[in-house]
């Protein structure tokens, strides 16, 4: 009678079948758990049946690991290789595709077998040879969707650099045994040891091909665009999926190919409030030793839009051509309007009574300063919405004022649409003091 669990997980032995294709490393795969190198080739004849021990279980777990060549599926002999077995291990070859098509009809094969079983056995799939993963030819997306058609666990390693070996059968024998793996087995490669499993992948811990766990790739625009240009982009980052995450970061979504954007999750990120860029903006600048004054720093954030790199790439331009950051200094390196410039221009629109002066006094501030007439209508925009003026004349003037912006957008003469804006602000004033004087 036995006295405790453990010595019930001891006396049982876990049979355990591999099948699959001819030269898939069936074979190796065995002789790497039990401690030995890849075989040499030349075949398994029928079936070889090899004993061991699961160490990284504790107690270790016996095992019988049945290797059954490749080429027994035709063979009657199959359904007694594969008799008893509590584990299905189906092995294919990660870069020759018949290799893992020909896998529905081992599956076919085996569920025959173990029809009238109450018992069936664990089902599993196995990629080898992921040390050659650059060769690969069967697409991830293949293999995940036969895996979750038939409800097979799914990993992928090599026999060659032992990647995913122990981990894959000390996650099947514990499953087979309703055990917890208290401890990942140690995958030596080059001397260094995986890191834990993520129990969300399905007992499929993503191994690189160097031993590492996850790694990220943070792309700029330059490496996205050499990645671009490679038409097999989608098909090198569907490569490397298991062991890279891609992190694409871009202002213009519309510039990344459908192939990519298919393949990945979209993060949109609104502008930052001010609250967050001042403090970060103010820091930057101390440490760089960069004056800058609060009117500068009202002029970057109104500028930037809650763009921090365009608040960086402006702070940096007006520190190298002026090295004082103050709101004049910033608004004359980006070739934007001053707001003194644009007082003085709204002054001259409402005040101004004599059509050709004002027109002459804003022509001859433009030509000065190299000021767009587009910007200018930025700015008054924004300010006229502040002066008080009856709903229905700021109604119009507004609309006028858009449609001078939509011809110069269009190749309209900045002449004539000066003198449209002069024209509609003195229709503007006129209205006001027709409303005045009938009320
Ligand atoms: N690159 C690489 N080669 C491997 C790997 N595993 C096995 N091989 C090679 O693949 C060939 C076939 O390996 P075997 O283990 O004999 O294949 P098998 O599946 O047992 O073949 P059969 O017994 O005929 O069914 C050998 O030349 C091995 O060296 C691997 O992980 N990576
Ligand atoms: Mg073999």
């Amino acid at each position: 009678m036995l006295d405790s669990e453990d010595e019930e997980v001891q006396c049982r032995t876990v049979k355990i079948a591999i099948v699959g294709e001819p030269s898939t490393g069936k074979s190796s795969l065995c002789y790497r758990y039990l401690g030995g190198n890849v075989v040499a080739g030349g075949g398994t004849q029928g079936a070889e049946v090899m004993a061991g021990q699961c160490l990284d279980l504790r107690p270790p777990v016996p095992l019988q690991l049945c290797d059954v060549a490749g080429n027994a599926l035709a063979t009657r002999m199959l359904s007694n290789y594969l008799f008893a077995s509590d584990i299905i291990l189906l092995v294919y070859d990660l870069t020759n595709l018949q290799s893992f098509e020909k896998l529905s009809i081992w599956l076919i094969k085996v569920k025959e077998i173990f029809e009238n079983d109450v018992q069936k056995p664990l089902m599993a799939l196995f990629g080898n040879k992921s040390d050659l993963e650059h060769q690969r030819a069967i697409r991830l997306s293949c293999v995940q969707k036969f895996a979750s058609e038939h409800l097979m666990e799914n990993f992928k390693g090599s026999a060659r650099t032992g990647e995913m070996v122990n981990n894959l059968f000390t996650t099947l024998v514990a499953r087979v045994l309703g055990i917890k793996v208290q401890r990942l087995p140690p995958v030596i490669m080059n001397g260094r040891s995986p890191l834990p499993k993520d129990p969300e992948r399905n007992g499929h811990t993503p191994l690189s091909l160097q031993g590492i766990s996850s790694q990220s790739l943070i792309m700029n625009r330059k490496a996205l665009r050499k990645v671009q240009r490679k038409a097999s982009s989608s098909i090198l980052i569907e490569k490397y999926t298991e062991n890279v995450r891609f992190c694409i970061i871009c202002n213009y979504l519309g510039k990344i190919i459908p192939a990519l954007q298919s393949r990945c999750t979209r993060f949109r990120f609104a502008p930052l409030q001010q609250t967050q860029i001042v403090p970060r903006l103010k820091e930057i600048a101390e440490a760089e030793g960069v004056k800058i004054s609060e009117d500068g720093v009202k002029a970057l954030l109104a500028l930037s839009g809650g763009d921090m790199r365009k608040v960086l790439n402006t702070l940096q331009s007006t520190w190298l051509a002026y090295r004082d950051v103050t709101e004049d200094n910033v608004y004359t390196c980006v070739g934007h309007p001053l707001r003194s410039d644009i007082n003085k221009i709204l002054h001259w629109l409402l005040n101004e009574n004599d059509f050709a002066v004002c027109f002459k006094h804003i022509q001859d501030l433009k030509i000065a300063k190299g000021l767009a007439l587009g910007d200018i209508l930025t700015e008054v925009h924004t300010i006229i919405q502040r002066v008080k003026l009856p709903p229905e004349v700021l109604i119009s003037l507004l609309i006028k004022m858009a449609d001078s912006e939509a011809r110069l957008a269009s190749g309209c003469s900045e002449r004539i649409e000066l003198a449209a804006l002069i024209a509609s602000f003195q229709v503007a004033r006129d209205q006001v003091k027709m409303d005045a004087s009938v009320s």
